[in-house]
């Protein structure tokens, strides 16, 4: 299992005894990324995620006032943990002061649910300041129980699949290119059309949450990535008024859209130097911030393959995606 890997999430040292019982009940894959994955709940996990997830499951205890940002990997999550962070403490943090995102990565500024769980089941959310913003990359019916009887909110970011895949593609062979070196980009994406790629199922993955947006809008707000880059302020005075700290007519949203681009945040040397507690360079989380970007990737034929099963999962949900 990937050993050699930098990330705490893709070692497998620090699982507990209740855990290997658990992974020995569980279906399994051999899987791109990770040696072996587990299905756990309906999805694809590594070993170290999923002991994370049933910590987070078993200790962790939503507040009201807490916001989470729920994503499937590679969908928008840094650039999501930044507007978060630059929107919700922003009389503490004006955009024209000396901001934290200007010295400290956005996931050092945002806790990853179960990333943090996965190392151990102690976990001091509880001394974040108040309203605590969090992320997780958890699908809807595998949330802890309080996030979903809680009035805390969900801010939930997809992105077109084809891009997704790319992101995902060229971050895990730079996060684990021993594992990823002997994995075609063609099995892959029958892997990830038929769900047993890591975290998958992509599809279900976002219905859940696209559902849920709709039966519960003001629990669940459902946020693209396209429509975030195409009209970016826009999108982020809804995500403010959202969360409950929406523009006042004196307030300029363009200095927190400025702030959090991807121009500026990739240029700054906390984001491209050094790693993240989590063992993974930081900026492995910045490499070209576009849409449509997947054309350097993936063949006709391979966009194809993704197009279809796309079409095929989303036929009636009313979601679509152009690009
Ligand atoms: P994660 O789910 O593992 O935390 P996530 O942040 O969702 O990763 O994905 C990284 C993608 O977001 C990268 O896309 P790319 O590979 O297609 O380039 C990264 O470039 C992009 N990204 C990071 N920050 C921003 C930003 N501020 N604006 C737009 N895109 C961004």
């Amino acid at each position: 299992m990937a050993s050699s890997s930098v990330s705490v999430y893709l070692k497998d040292e620090n699982l507990t005894q209740e855990t290997r019982d658990l992974l020995s009940s569980l279906p399994t894959e051999k899987g791109w990324l990770v040696s072996q994955m587990y299905q756990f709940e309906g999805s694809w996990q590594a070993p170290a995620l999923l002991q994370g997830i049933v910590n987070c499951q078993k200790h962790f205890e939503a507040n009201d006032s807490d916001v989470i940002l729920a994503t499937f990997p590679k969908s928008g999550t840094t650039w999501l943990k930044a507007l978060l962070f630059a929107l919700i403490p922003r009389h503490k943090f004006p955009v024209s002061g000396k901001h934290p995102l200007l010295v400290t990565n956005p996931h050092s500024l945002v806790p990853f649910l179960e990333g943090d769980y996965c190392v151990s089941p102690e976990v001091k959310f509880s001394e974040l300041p108040s309203p605590r913003i969090m992320q997780t990359h958890v699908t809807h019916h595998s949330l802890p129980v309080s996030i979903k009887s809680s009035c805390c909110k969900i801010v939930y970011c997809c992105r077109n699949p084809k891009d997704k895949f790319v992101s995902l593609w060229h971050f895990g062979r730079k996060l684990a290119p021993e594992e990823t070196a002997e994995y075609p980009i063609e099995t892959a994406v029958e892997a990830f059309c038929e769900g047993k790629f890591i975290g998958g199922p992509f599809w279900d993955h976002v219905l859940e949450y696209w559902y849920e947006s709709r039966k519960n809008p003001n629990k669940v707000l459902f946020v693209t990535y396209e429509e975030l880059k195409k009209q970016t302020e826009v999108e982020v005075k809804r995500i403010a008024d959202f969360i409950g700290c929406g523009f006042t007519a004196e307030e300029e949203v363009s200095e927190i859209v400025k702030l959090c681009s991807f121009e500026s945040l990739s240029k700054l040397e906390v984001n491209r130097q050094g790693k993240l507690p989590n063992g993974i360079e930081s900026n492995s989380y910045f490499r070209k911030g576009e849409i449509g970007g997947w054309r350097d990737t993936l063949s006709e034929s391979l966009a194809e393959v993704i197009d279809r099963t796309t079409e095929e999962k989303f036929r009636g949900s009313g979601l679509k995606f152009s690009c």
